[in-house]
């Protein structure tokens, strides 16, 4: 765990038909959900993400296949194997995140808290990293 991203458990309900998780807002993640979306079919040498969010919450949970995120904040860099839908990585508030080692039955499904906003990504990591400077600035 680091600060603003943490890794949390999914119950999972398995019987002989197969397996199903269930995620309720306000409940199981603490904000409203607003959006869903899959990142599926890419490539292993590809990566994604490389941008950061100033507002959205997200959590991210690799239904089937598995992926590696790596997060930066303010404080740290590290990296989180995705690779069971009974785990989620919940990413909030300033974090640059990276998607990479992706298996090719990857299916990677984003839980978010807001709707698709461009203006919310950063996307240079020099602009990131002014952001978490003048954070902390004015945090002191
Ligand atoms: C994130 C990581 C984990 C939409 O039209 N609606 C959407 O909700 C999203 C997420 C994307 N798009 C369009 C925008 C681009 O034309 O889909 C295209 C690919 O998006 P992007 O290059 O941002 O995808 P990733 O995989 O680099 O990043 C995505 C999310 O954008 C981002 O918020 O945190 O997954």
């Amino acid at each position: 765990m680091i600060s603003n991203v943490r890794l949390i458990d999914i119950v999972e309900h398995i019987d002989y038909r197969g397996g199903l998780i269930a995620i309720e807002s306000l409940k199981d993640i603490l904000f409203d959900i607003k959006r869903v979306y899959c990142i599926y079919g890419v490539n292993p040498e590809n990566k994604r993400g490389e941008h950061a969010h100033k507002k959205l919450k997200q959590l991210m949970v690799a239904i089937a296949g598995k992926c590696t995120v790596k997060c930066q904040t303010v404080e740290e860099i590290k990296e989180f194997e995705l690779c069971s839908p009974n785990k989620g990585l919940l990413v909030e508030g300033l974090v640059w995140r990276e998607m990479y080692n992706f298996s090719r039955d990857c299916v990677l499904m984003v839980i978010a808290s807001e709707y698709y906003d461009e203006h919310d990504y950063i996307r240079k990591h020099d602009d990131f990293v002014k952001a978490i400077k003048n954070r902390t600035l004015s945090a002191d």
